[in-house]
């Protein structure tokens, strides 16, 4: 089973405020809906990513994504506003990189995600990054993840490599494990944090 094997689309919520289910359906000053896509090379975990993230669980035999899945996570924040992510995980393969544009299209936030223990993958994140500078929303909220911190000891890129290039192109940079859950939720809380608010009328 893969990573984002049949995840129903579900909305969870966290922190001390409950949701209010009258404005699940659209964007207002207290409750934003955001378009995320994730895109980043085959195998670095987009996937395993969503689903810790969504089902709060970890599935160690992967199944590559075909096209693209969706799902959506709702999460509440300190100030009790909410924020709904509705998430496309892309397919990272070479032959659905041309899907790509259909999926970041209109996207509020880009998770590009790389492993750290695959320096192609780091490559790949800054094709990404630069298709996203060339042809994705001009505000758009990057994000660069560097995916399997818990394998250290296969690192082969330094930590500093994505905070520099992070910093270069003005992105949020985190390193997480799907694995372990560790930086999981703060990668989507540091996102949420980004987001413009709408003024309340
Ligand atoms: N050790 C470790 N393995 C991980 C982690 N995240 C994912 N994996 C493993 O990496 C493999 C690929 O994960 P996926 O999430 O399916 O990768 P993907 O980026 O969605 O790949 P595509 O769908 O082909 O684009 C699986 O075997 C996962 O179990 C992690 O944080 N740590
Ligand atoms: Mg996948």
């Amino acid at each position: 089973m893969g990573c984002a094997s049949s995840a129903p689309d579900r909305t969870v919520s966290r922190g001390s405020s409950s949701l209010n289910s009258a404005n699940e359906g659209a964007s207002d000053a207290k409750n934003l809906k955001v378009k995320l896509v994730l895109l980043g090379d085959s195998g670095v975990g987009k996937s395993c990513i969503v689903l810790r993230f969504v089902r709060g669980q970890f599935d160690p035999t992967s199944k590559v994504t075909v096209g693209a899945s969706f799902l959506s996570q709702t999460i509440a924040l300190q100030d009790s506003s909410t924020v709904k992510f509705e998430i496309w995980d892309t397919a990272g393969q070479e032959r659905y990189a041309a899907l790509a544009p259909l999926y970041y299209r209109g996207a509020a936030v880009a998770v590009i995600v790389y492993d750290i223990t695959s320096p192609e993958s780091f490559t790949k994140a800054q094709y990404w990054v630069k298709e996203l500078q060339k042809h994705g929303s001009p505000d758009i909220i990057m994000a660069l993840v560097g995916n399997k911190a818990d394998l250290q000891e296969r690192r082969e890129v330094p930590a500093q490599d994505g905070i520099e290039y992070a910093e270069k192109n003005g992105m949020f940079f985190i390193e997480t494990s799907a694995k372990t859950a560790d930086n999981i939720n703060q990668l989507f809380e540091e996102i949420a944090k980004r987001l413009p608010r709408l003024l309340p009328s």
